[in-house]
């Protein structure tokens, strides 16, 4: 996608502060950090929300699972982090590429639900 914030990170146009990388995702910072360690998880193919998934995406939503606990644990996340995936208008989805949120670093998350 040519217009797509996430893409061009992906695609080394805009900066980013990496963290992983291999063939299906691109881990980078939040910009704008929610607690000390706040990382984001990002199919490196353009998927436009958790709306627009089909089951072709199944070992690839597995995988950026898979990794948060991994990612989390190598910013010093040992007590615990929380994964949070904004979908949508309504659920406060900001940039229309995919991502998993890996927030932690902060002796106690504020409850959200
Ligand atoms: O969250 C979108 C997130 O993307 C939000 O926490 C800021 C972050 N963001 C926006 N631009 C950048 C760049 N350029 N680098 C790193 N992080 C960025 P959402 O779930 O869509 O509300």
């Amino acid at each position: 996608m040519e217009d797509c914030l996430f893409c061009k990170i992906v695609r080394g146009e805009i900066p980013a502060t990496k963290i992983h990388e291999d063939e299906d995702t691109l881990v980078f910072l939040d910009i704008h950090p929610a607690a000390p360690v706040h990382l984001l998880v990002v199919p490196k193919q353009h998927i436009g929300s958790l709306s627009e998934v089909d089951a072709s995406h199944q070992q690839l939503l597995g995988k950026m699972l898979w990794l948060a606990p991994r990612l989390a644990a190598s910013q010093g996340c040992t007590d615990g982090f929380r994964t949070i995936i904004n979908t949508g208008r309504v659920g406060g989805q900001e940039v229309f590429h995919l991502h998993l949120h890996v927030i932690g670093g902060k002796d106690r998350l504020p409850a959200m639900v």
